[in-house]
């Protein structure tokens, strides 16, 4: 019985000291919690084949990636900044600049490639 008890106690004590713990470690990875996570830039090369300005998105078939281990694929990405859309045309070669943002990677940067 009184073992029980030791035990019980044991286990209380273990979860009110867990949480607190738990909750610290999310919090600091990343921005804080209003913030959204910031991943490292990547870099990539592409050519447009859509664009929605209206709601910031475009499509985009980019080359392998190195930084990231992706193979020449086609690509929804959300804009950072909508106005970064503004020149873009189906078709254009460009240069871009990528970062993660909580789960979704967003085009911080993008220029028409020389
Ligand atoms: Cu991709």
């Amino acid at each position: 019985m009184k073992a029980k008890i030791v035990m019980s106690a044991a286990v209380l004590a273990l979860s009110v000291v867990a949480v607190p713990v738990a909750l610290a470690a999310e919090e600091g990875h990343g921005d804080n919690q209003q913030g959204m996570d910031h991943g490292p830039a990547h870099k990539l090369h592409g050519v447009v084949n859509s664009v929605n300005a209206e709601v910031g998105r475009v499509n985009i078939t980019h080359d392998p990636v190195e930084s990231l281990k992706w193979p020449k694929m086609k690509m929804n990405f959300k804009a950072h900044d909508a106005a970064l859309l503004k020149d873009l045309k189906p078709g254009m070669t460009v240069d871009f600049e990528i970062t993660k943002m909580g789960n979704e990677y967003h085009v911080t940067k993008i220029t028409p490639a020389n």
